[in-house]
C-alpha cells in the first residue's frame, strides 16, 4: 500500500520512472504493433456527502511503438464512468467529456486535477477510503487493462497533486 502511496507523485516523477524502465525493456521485444501499456497510481475519490459524482485519476504508459486509444473505463460497484477533459476557454475551466484518448507510443498520459479525469457516477454501496476497486480500461484494438483503484479522500487527493484543485466539480 506505501508503494502505491509512494507512486503517487507528481508527473515529473513518472516520466523520470518511464524513462528508466523503457532502458529497461530495451533489452527484449515486445513485438512491434502490439501495444504494451501500464497503469499507475489509479485512484477515485470517495464521494463527498450529497454529491452524485466523483473523480478518479491515473496515469497510462504506453511502452510500445504503436499508439493506444482509450475509449472506455468501467470500475467494479460503479454504474458509469465517463472520461472528461478539461480545458480552459476564456479563462474558464471548463470540462467536457471525450469519446477516446490517444497515448502516443513511447508516451504516457497523467490523468490529474486540471487535465484529462474519469467521472464516476452512481455508486451501488458507498466507497470507502482505504478499500481497492477493479478498474477496467477498454482500448480500441480490443486490449483491456486491469488495475485496482484506491479509494482516497479529498484531503488525500488535494496534497497528492498540485495542479488546481478548488475549481467546483459538477
Ligand atoms: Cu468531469
Amino acid at each position: 500500500m506505501m508503494t502505491k502511496l509512494c507512486f503517487s507523485m507528481a508527473s515529473a516523477l513518472i516520466f523520470s520512472f518511464f524513462s528508466s524502465s523503457l532502458a529497461a525493456h530495451s533489452g527484449h521485444d515486445h513485438g512491434s504493433d502490439v501495444a504494451v501499456l501500464e497503469v499507475t497510481n489509479a485512484q477515485v475519490r470517495e464521494f463527498l456527502p450529497g454529491s452524485t459524482s466523483t473523480v478518479g485519476y491515473l496515469t497510462l504508459i504506453n511502452h510500445s511503438g504503436a499508439a493506444a486509444t482509450l475509449t472506455k473505463a468501467t470500475i467494479d460497484g460503479l454504474g458509469r464512468v465517463e472520461i472528461h477533459e478539461h480545458s480552459h476557454v476564456d479563462g474558464m475551466m471548463k470540462m467536457q467529456q471525450v469519446e477516446s484518448v490517444e497515448i502516443k507510443a513511447h508516451e504516457s498520459v497523467s490523468f490529474q486535477p486540471g487535465g484529462y479525469h474519469l467521472m464516476v457516477f452512481e455508486p451501488q454501496e458507498p466507497l470507502k477510503v482505504g478499500q481497492e476497486r477493479k478498474l477496467t480500461l477498454y482500448f480500441s484494438d480490443g486490449n483491456r487493462l486491469f488495475t485496482n483503484a484506491q479509494v482516497v479522500s479529498l484531503e488525500a487527493q488535494a496534497t497528492q497533486s498540485k495542479p488546481s484543485t478548488q475549481h467546483a466539480h459538477h
